[in-house]
């Protein structure tokens, strides 16, 4: 039987019989658009949002092929129970985690600002988690979901790319899982640090994982499911 791979770096991504998921990390207004916990640590937003469409080609695909689609944003308890003090203090910005910005408290779940951009709004059937950490796996469910599902394999997608992004593939790695992040399905504040993470994850033979264009990702995934 012919082996399905996606082409990627450091070298094929091998498609295994039980559909890979697609991670999407915290494509939430907080850090997408003016006014959320993003701007508020200083950013410039606009470079996020031009990733938007790639996202939205992918998700689209996934869909269509009956992937599980898991969603992710970093969020808190209103009463900020776990939110330890010194994420809360870092950075010593003016507005912190749990202050009111203009889309509601930042980065609380519930408020405006923490739900998902409209284009990207989960479906029903689809996995929406709220993560107090950067990492994906740090106090929630998500291994136990996948685990449940019989998942192996995970595509990632979201932002930023060297924070919460980077964080949950390195996690999913030490937990066993095959990973592969979609290059321009993910994006940074800093050009650099985006360039610096494709590039440390697929060193030393793909040390973390794989990396491929969301193009290759999605022409493997129906020659593959569909
Ligand atoms: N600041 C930054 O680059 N990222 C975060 O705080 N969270 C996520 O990456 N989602």
């Amino acid at each position: 039987m012919k082996a399905f791979t996606i082409d990627a770096k450091p070298y094929p991504y091998l498609l295994p019989d039980q559909a890979p998921a697609l991670v999407i990390i915290d494509m939430q207004r907080d850090f997408v658009e003016p006014g959320g916990f993003g701007a508020a640590l200083g950013n410039d937003v606009a470079p996020l949002l031009a990733i938007v469409p790639a996202v939205r080609r992918l998700l689209e695909t996934c869909r269509r092929l009956g992937l599980t689609i898991i969603h992710t944003r970093e969020a808190h308890r209103a009463d900020l129970a776990d939110c330890p003090p010194a994420k809360r203090a870092r950075g010593g910005c003016k507005l912190r985690i749990g202050d009111v910005g203009p889309m509601g408290r930042l980065l609380i779940d519930g408020e405006a600002g923490n739900a998902i951009i409209p284009e990207l709004r989960p479906l029903p059937g689809e996995i929406e988690l709220a993560k107090p950490g950067k990492g994906a796996f740090y106090a929630t469910a998500l291994h136990e979901l996948l685990q449940a599902r019989g998942i192996s394999h995970l595509l990632f997608a979201g932002v930023t790319t060297e924070v919460c992004v980077q964080t949950s593939m390195r996690e999913a790695n030490d937990r066993g899982y095959e990973c592969l992040l979609v290059e321009d399905a993910t994006e940074s504040y800093f050009p650099e640090f985006k360039r610096a993470t494709l590039a440390m994850l697929t060193a030393q033979g793909g040390i973390v994982g794989w990396t491929a264009t969301s193009a290759q990702v999605i022409t493997a995934l129906e020659a593959r499911y569909e």
